[in-house]
C-alpha cells in the first residue's frame, strides 16, 4: 500500500536550509517555492509532497494532521505551545537568538532595577510574557505582526523582543540587544497519530535527517 506523506515548511531560510536535509533523505522538490506559485510541491517520491505555508502556521498544519511532518523554529513552537506535537529532532538550522533590544542610550538595566513598568512590543507574546515574569519585571505587552524594530524609535515601546541573527537590522535602526532570551533553531515536528500509522515511511525520513544534522 502506498502511504502518502505531507511535509509542511515555509519558504525562505527554512526551505533553503531544509533542502539539503531532504536530499539526504532522498527527497527532492520538483518546483522551487521561491519562483513557483504552487502551494503543494510534488517531489521525486510519488508518495511524498511538500506544502508551503507561513512559518507560524506550520505547527497548526501538523497538529491537525493536514501535514504529517513539519519544520518549525523554536520561536514559533514556543508561541504555538507545541501541544500534541512530537518533536524528536533539533535540526540546528535557521539559527538565531531571541533577544530584548532597546534604543541606543536607553538604560535598560536601570529601568529594570528601578522596577519601572516597561512597554514591550513583540510578535512573540508568550515568550515575552514568560521571560519578564521569570525576571519579575512588570511589562505591558504590545502585539505587533512585524517590523518590531520601529516601535522604540517612534515611542510605541521601551523595548522589543525579536529574533536577531547578524544584528544588522538592529544596528541600522540604532537599537542594541541588551538580553538574550534563548537560542533559536528549527525542529522537526511530527503528528503523533501519523507517526503510529505511517511509521514505515516516516521513520526512515527521521533517521536520514538525524544522520544529516550538523552538530
Ligand atoms: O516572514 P514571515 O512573516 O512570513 O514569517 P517569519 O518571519 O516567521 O518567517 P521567516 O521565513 O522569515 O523565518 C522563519 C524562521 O527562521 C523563524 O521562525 C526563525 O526560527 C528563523 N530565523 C532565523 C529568523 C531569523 N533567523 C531572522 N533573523 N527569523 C526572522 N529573522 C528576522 C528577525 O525577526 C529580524 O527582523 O530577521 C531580522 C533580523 O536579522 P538580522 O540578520 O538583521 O539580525
Ligand atoms: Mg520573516
Amino acid at each position: 500500500m502506498m502511504t502518502d506523506i505531507t511535509i509542511a515548511l515555509s519558504k525562505g531560510r527554512i526551505f533553503d536550509d531544509t533542502a539539503p536535509l531532504l536530499k539526504s533523505a532522498g527527497i527532492v522538490a520538483q518546483d522551487d517555492p521561491e519562483t513557483s506559485r504552487k502551494l503543494i510541491l510534488a517531489t521525486n517520491r510519488s508518495n511524498i509532497q511538500l506544502v508551503i505555508v507561513r512559518a507560524s502556521d506550520v505547527p497548526t498544519y501538523v497538529q491537525y494532521g493536514a501535514a504529517d511532518i513539519g519544520i518549525a523554529g523554536k520561536d514559533v513552537l514556543q508561541e504555538h505551545g507545541g501541544a500534541e506535537l512530537y518533536q524528536p529532532l533539533d535540526l540546528n538550522i535557521a539559527r538565531c537568538k531571541m533577544m530584548v533590544a532597546v534604543r541606543e542610550g536607553f538604560d535598560y538595566e536601570a529601568a529594570v532595577h528601578q522596577g519601572a513598568r516597561l512597554r514591550i512590543a513583540t510578535k512573540y507574546l508568550q515568550t515575552a510574557r514568560d521571560h519578564f515574569a521569570a525576571k519579575g519585571v512588570h511589562v505591558d505587552l504590545i502585539k505587533l505582526y512585524g517590523s518590531m524594530e520601529l516601535a522604540p524609535l517612534v515611542g510605541l515601546a521601551d523595548a522589543i523582543v525579536d529574533l536577531v541573527s547578524t544584528g544588522s537590522t538592529l544596528k541600522a535602526n540604532h537599537l542594541v540587544a541588551v538580553e538574550e532570551i534563548m537560542p533559536i533553531s528549527s525542529r522537526l515536528i511530527i503528528n503523533q497519530a501519523a507517526l503510529k500509522l505511517k511509521r514505515e515511511t516516516i521513520q526512515p525520513i527521521l533517521d536520514a535527517f538525524a544522520a544529516a544534522v550538523k552538530k
